[in-house]
């Protein structure tokens, strides 16, 4: 049979189930990554489970997010990272060394392999031609472990991108026009597949733009042919033995098709708060700005940084901008350094930050008290700067760059020459330099595994009781994120070892007295509406409930990661089976659930609201698998009593 990329790397790791668009299956991981901010919480998981050494054929941990160090705290929480690592058969990629998407493309990712990450960025490897989704940490410790993951087999949706882009436009306006299209929910479920005879004008690093962002769609993941312009990349990269090609075969099938044509795009940016709220530059030419970001694992190529330097060769930044610049690897920042483009963007006013996160997730650099921010990285959601009194747009580079100097949103074509851009490609060689990148040991037996007093223990949860009778803690609209309910910022994010102490934080910017009010009822259940818990991948939003007492969600939709980190921790997911039912639930209402076990085993669950007085019909829309880990009270102890 005739198979798409997609269904040909499903077909070489499928451990379990039929590849049916929507039916459970499970696959085979060949790599895993994480990061600081979620690696420590997958470590302490993989360490319950008693095992020596990953079974995976490369796991790769990197420090990239909470690269300040105000306190003890997060270089803490880098030792014990760096000390697992080297007893578990872990490589390492130090801070300093860039954020752990980008490394990865370049370092580990090859064609055709899965890769599971613990960050909802990681379909970047998408960009090689890799299966790569992203998961909670949990899911990560267990595919270390060997351990299949499960996924519901997603429908491939082929993008089909016909001709060249202008000068002027690049990949993150390829990635906007696909938002909105599809808008932040429309890819759950999907794996968007790009091919055309557009592709071969892009370069990978650009492709990891578009890949990157299809996270902000909830997408599975997106994924690249691998062909002559991989095969080029992995040369430079000096990996050319990894290279193979992969492409779908001639004349195979897709479940949809967007066509784009690259040659009518312009440039876009997205507009507060979410990345599909999209428009074109030029309709916010009015929109003054006090920041500009230029890094982000979105916009970390070579071509991004030299584009931008192009714009603002000889000018000045705006005397009312803060230009704020963080290269996405060490490789990347050293060529740069080489070619006179951190020069050129340091002599126009830049203010360089280390390689990293930063700024993405409000990691340093939060915008002034109703600041306006212009960014090249992925979301724009409320409070994602560092605090709720901003508003974040993001763009392309060559878009920042040229807003940078005027101090307003600007389309680049109306002030600079955007034709010279054309000249600029990626350099005929790159500089490799992988010290940064520890090894693990070759007998872990004897490495000490070092813990600060920030690390405590993962709250494990209680298996679920058999009837329910609790109160509604909080009805939430649409759209809600997980920045809403775990935020990202420094001060946040530093506590993501420590769940007793991140939960009195838990909705708190939203909803200061969430965290008393749980504890006051005990346990309780929360309302959502649509896509509930976009974004990123933490699962502190799912443990931090959880550890308040929350046993389940009611949404009308909920996003991927999140129902499974939801899942994995204990915690019921439903979903209402007709949408208006969602009006019928007020803050404090009581609720009644009876014979859930049996219910959830059925698929069928009536929630009796009894302050109401009605039943509400809801949807369980987990797999038997799914079922038996929720009522054992998570994945820890389900796979603890199915080992036992
Ligand atoms: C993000 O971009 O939101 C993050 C911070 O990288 C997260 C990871 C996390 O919060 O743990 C993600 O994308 O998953
Ligand atoms: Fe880091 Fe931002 Fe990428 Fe998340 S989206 S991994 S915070 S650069």
């Amino acid at each position: 049979m005739k198979q798409n990329i997609t269904r040909k790397i499903i077909a070489q790791h499928l451990l379990s189930g039929e590849m049916v668009a929507g039916e459970e299956i499970s696959i085979r991981i060949d790599h895993t990554l994480t990061h600081d901010v979620t690696g420590t919480p997958a470590y302490l998981a993989f360490e319950t489970l008693g095992i020596a050494k990953v079974k995976t054929e490369r796991s790769v941990s990197y420090i990239d997010h909470n690269m300040l160090y105000t306190d003890n705290k997060n270089p803490d929480d880098h030792i014990y990272l760096q000390t697992v690592a080297k007893k578990h058969g872990i490589y390492l990629s130090k801070a300093g060394n860039g954020i752990c998407h980008t490394v990865h493309f370049e370092r580990f990712s090859r064609p055709g392999i899965t890769l599971l990450g613990s960050d909802s960025h990681t379909p970047t490897g998408g960009a090689v031609g890799a299966f790569a989704m992203g998961a909670g940490g949990l899911d990560v410790a267990l595919a270390m472990a060997g351990e299949p993951t499960w996924l519901k087999m997603p429908q491939v949706i082929n993008v089909r991108l016909h001709g060249k882009m202008q000068p002027g436009v690049s990949a993150k306006d390829v990635i906007l026009e696909m938002l909105r299209r599809e808008t932040v929910k429309g890819g759950v479920g999907k794996v968007y597949e790009y091919t055309g005879d557009g592709v071969a004008h892009i370069s990978i690093r650009d492709r990891s733009t578009i890949t990157n962002m299809g996270a902000e769609m909830g997408a599975t993941t997106s994924i690249f042919p691998s062909d002559e312009v991989t095969r080029e990349f992995f040369i430079k990269e000096n990996r050319e033995q990894d290279w193979i090609s992969l492409l779908p075969d001639e004349g195979c099938e897709y479940d949809g098709y967007i066509d784009i044509d690259l040659s009518k795009l312009e440039p876009l940016v997205a507009m507060p708060d979410m990345p599909d709220n999209v428009t074109e530059a030029r309709n916010c030419r009015d929109v003054k700005i006090n920041q500009v970001f230029l890094g982000s694992c979105t916009n970390a190529s070579y071509t991004d940084f030299a584009k931008a330097a192009a714009i603002m060769d000889g000018k000045m930044t705006h005397p009312d901008v803060s230009f704020v610049v963080a290269p996405g690897s060490r490789q990347l920042y050293l060529m740069l350094l080489q070619d006179g483009i951190i020069g050129k963007l340091v002599s126009a006013g830049a203010r360089m930050i280390e390689c990293g996160c930063g700024a993405c997730c409000g990691i340093g650099q939060a915008p002034s008290t109703d600041g306006v921010s212009l960014r090249t990285a992925n979301r724009n959601f409320k409070g994602r700067g560092g605090h709720l009194n901003a508003k974040l747009y993001i763009s392309s580079p060559e878009v920042a760059a040229a807003s940078a100097i005027t101090g307003y949103i600007t389309d680049p074509r109306d002030m600079a020459d955007v034709t010279m851009l054309e000249t600029i490609v990626e350099p005929k060689n790159y500089i490799i330099d992988d010290r940064l990148i520890l090894s693990p040991a070759e007998q872990g037996d004897n490495v000490e595994v070092i813990r600060g007093p920030n690390i405590k223990p993962m709250p494990i949860n209680q298996p679920l009781p058999d009837t329910l009778s609790i109160k509604v803690s909080a009805v939430r609209g649409d759209n809600i994120t997980t920045d809403d309910i775990t935020p990202a910022n420094a001060q946040f994010s530093a506590l993501r070892s420590n769940i007793p102490e991140i939960s009195k934080y838990c909705y708190g910017r939203i909803d200061p007295e969430f965290h008393d009010r749980c504890k006051a009822l005990g346990n309780s259940i929360i309302i959502g509406g649509e896509n509930y818990g976009q974004g990123s991948s933490r699962e502190h939003a799912a443990i931090a409930p959880m550890y308040l007492g929350v046993k389940a969600i009611i949404a009308k939709s909920m996003a991927r990661i999140h129902k499974n980190n939801l899942v994995n921790h204990g915690v019921t997911p439903l979903l209402f089976a007709n949408p208006t039912d969602y009006d019928a639930f007020d803050m404090f209402d009581e609720l009644l659930i009876e014979n859930i076990h049996a219910g959830l085993r059925q698929k069928s669950l009536v929630v009796r609201n009894v302050t109401k007085n009605r039943d509400i019909p809801v949807v369980v829309d987990l797999t038997d698998r799914e079922v038996e880990i929720i009522i054992a009270g998570g994945q820890l102890r389900y796979v603890a009593s199915k080992n036992a």
